[in-house]
């Protein structure tokens, strides 16, 4: 999440270097780009990022209130 104020690719290729452990994220970071809220920022959540910014499906309002 790069607090861009948006939620696009950008942000799923963070945290999908995240979960990879390429990326360190702060507990912010990670508290937001659990777009599923299980606890655990990991490529799950990267998938649903990417989803929501080729609005195939949007994040639950809670997650795009947080990102935004
Ligand atoms: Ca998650």
């Amino acid at each position: 999440m790069d607090f861009n104020g948006k939620t696009n690719a950008k942000d799923a290729r963070l945290v999908l270097r995240y979960a990879a452990k390429l990326e360190e994220f702060s507990d912010l970071q990670i508290k937001v780009a659990d777009a599923d809220a299980s606890g655990k920022t990991n490529a799950k959540d990267a998938r649903l990022i990417l989803r929501a910014a080729a609005k195939i499906e949007p994040l639950s309002p809670e997650t795009i209130v947080i990102a935004g």
